[in-house]
């Protein structure tokens, strides 16, 4: 439809730039290393590259620890490398999203050392949540903490500075302390650095964990969940009271007037459906569309990510309609498996055995992007690539998986049950090289990898599979080529068929101005099945599918095999 914005028929592909290619040989990627791969991502197609962080930074949580907004770390490059990046993405039509990390610096950005080392007089004082130790309790002990919260990142969410005696909140890391927003000088200056990525050039933001901004400041005690040592802070901090206040601001100091050409995308742990149509609803003017969790978190325990449980397909089904639906009218949707933070996809909903690899990393992509919503693509996803086999606890990097064990493990859980875990669900797993060839660390570097490349890619690599045309990259290539030539892929509404079904994920898209209407079948499991097909459906027409061949029209009931996935089409 004319007048629609432009980012709901594009694809967005994210590269995580430590993992993707290394130009110098120093075993870590690089600015100029993405600009030496920009034809292969063109050839896959994509419109829009968002770059997680590339600013300078001590990495201790790999770049979502800032100490400067406006200049690029050195380990990745220039700002003039950065230039010439966005230059070349422009002229093969691409456009590039910067990861904006606000919720917190890093605590060796200017801003925070003046913070603390001025003490409580510093005139950045208040632009970080510093608090005094909980009243009667000698400061710097257990449980003299402010406030009873959890870091995200195992521990407290404070930390002590001896120097003034006042502790400082963070919500990640002890290295990555919380900016205040309530002070408007700290959202001023926020704003100012973003119009100078936007003057440079850069087509959007990626906004992390956005919706964590808006602290209620009485900083209240949380429910201390059985079992736990600390407290939940969530009601206090997601979606907190002025967070559209903020939202909205922001575009209007920000966005105002160049909005059109722009994507704007919130990171958004815990939001729901009602908020996140507040914060997409166009009449209001705060985000394009919101990173939401519910999908990626239906498969943990009561104990949380690191306590892993089978995934059940009528949850899933369940969640990502729900999602389809409260966005229907108002609000768009991104759409998502994979990203740095999560494990490989084909190995949490697929199955990376030889025998259905490929089978289920496709069904996984088709019933991804035939959803409504913009569809994400993770570096490597592409190519179907798997979870890490790592063997010990030296083999991780991730400071999530290194705080978690230890914290696990001295509270006595089984070591091998943390490692099993580990395995299954940390965020390296999303971490390990891009897998370009079948040579030495898979063509990623030249010199000693930062982090161990993943032993299949002597199979599973970009080189093999641009040969093949049933490759999972061609299959890719083709689901986003689909969504930029058939409307009803974009703009059709959705509605989910047989929520029952603990095998089938199927679905219709209808599009009423062009009279359109898809119907998407994917088999979840390696037993072949049939789905009956509802009335009027026998004898369609496929238009994509995941396995080779013309099949004859179905009559009745659509035959899958293990992993098929089916897109049919009528008029
Ligand atoms: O992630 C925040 C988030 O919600 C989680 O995915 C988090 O990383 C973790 O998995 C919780 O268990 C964002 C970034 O994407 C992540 O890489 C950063 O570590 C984090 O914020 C802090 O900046």
């Amino acid at each position: 439809a004319t007048g629609e914005p432009w980012w709901k028929s594009a694809v967005v592909y994210q590269i995580y730039p430590r993992s993707f290619a290394d130009s110098d040989g120093d075993g870590i990627g690089d600015i100029a290393g993405i600009t030496g791969r920009l034809d292969y991502l063109a050839r896959l197609g994509v419109d829009v590259l968002w770059l997680s962080p590339v600013y300078p930074s001590p990495h201790a949580d790999n770049g979502y620890d800032i100490s400067d907004y406006q200049d690029i770390d050195p380990v990745f490059g220039t700002l003039e490398d950065f230039d010439a990046l966005l230059a070349a993405a422009h002229d093969r039509g691409m456009r590039l999203v910067m990861d904006l990390v606000v919720n917190h610096t890093s605590d060796e950005h200017p801003w925070f050392r003046e913070s603390r080392d001025g003490g409580p007089g510093s005139a950045k004082r208040d632009w970080y949540w510093w608090r005094p130790a909980r009243p009667g309790m000698e400061p710097g002990t257990p449980g003299a903490e402010p406030n009873n919260w959890a870091s995200w990142f195992s521990g407290p969410a404070w930390t002590f500075d001896e120097a003034s005696g006042e502790y400082y909140l963070h919500t990640f890391a002890r290295k990555q302390p919380d900016l205040n927003w309530e002070n408007p000088e700290v959202r001023q200056a926020v704003h100012a650095m973003m119009r100078w990525w936007l003057d440079r050039g850069v087509d959007g933001f990626r906004m992390d964990v956005i919706n964590l901004i808006s602290k209620d400041p009485a900083l209240p005690d949380g429910r201390v969940p059985e079992g736990a040592r600390y407290g939940d802070g969530h009601p206090f901090y997601v979606c907190g009271p002025r967070i559209h206040e903020f939202l909205a601001e922001m575009h209007r100091e920000v966005f105002a007037g160049r909005g059109e050409r722009l994507l704007t995308v919130g990171e958004m742990p815990g939001v729901t459906v009602e908020e996140a149509r507040r914060f997409t609803d166009p009449a209001r003017a705060e985000l394009d569309m919101v990173f939401q969790f519910e999908h990626v978190g239906l498969d943990a325990g009561p104990g949380g990510k690191f306590d892993p449980r089978p995934l059940r397909l009528t949850d899933l089904k369940a969640s990502l309609a729900r999602w389809q639906t409260g966005l229907n009218e108002t609000g768009w949707n991104s759409l998502y498996w994979n990203n740095h933070d999560q494990p490989r996809v084909v190995s949490r909903f697929g199955d990376d055995s030889p025998a259905h690899r490929v089978r289920s990393a496709t069904l996984l992509a088709t019933v991804l992007h035939l959803h409504r919503g913009t569809p994400y693509v993770y570096q490597g996803e592409e190519l179907g690539m798997a979870n890490a086999p790592f063997a010990a606890i030296e083999d991780f990097r991730d400071i999530e998986s290194l705080n978690h064990h230890r914290e696990a493990v001295t509270a006595g859980e089984d070591p091998a049950r943390v490692m099993a875990a580990l395995r299954a669900r940390s965020r390296d797993n999303a971490r390990t090289p891009m897998q370009w060839d079948a040579g030495p660390h898979a063509g990623f570097t030249t010199g000693r990898p930062w982090i161990g490349v993943n032993p299949d890619h002597t199979e599973v690599n970009a080189a093999a599979q641009l040969d093949d045309p049933e490759s999972v990259f061609h299959h890719y290539r083709r689901l986003i080529a689909l969504r930029h030539s058939e409307p009803a892929v974009v703009h059709g509404d959705f509605r989910l068929l047989a929520p029952e079904d603990e095998r089938v994920y199927a679905f219709l898209r209808r599009h009423a101005d062009s009279g359109t209407e898809l119907l998407v079948a994917a088999n979840f499991g390696a037993e072949p099945t049939a789905f009956p097909l509802p009335e009027g459906w026998s004898g369609a027409r496929t238009l994509i599918a995941n396995v080779p061949g013309d099949p004859l029209p179905p009559a009745g009931s659509l035959p899958l095999g293990p992993w098929e996935a089916r897109v049919l089409t009528r008029r």
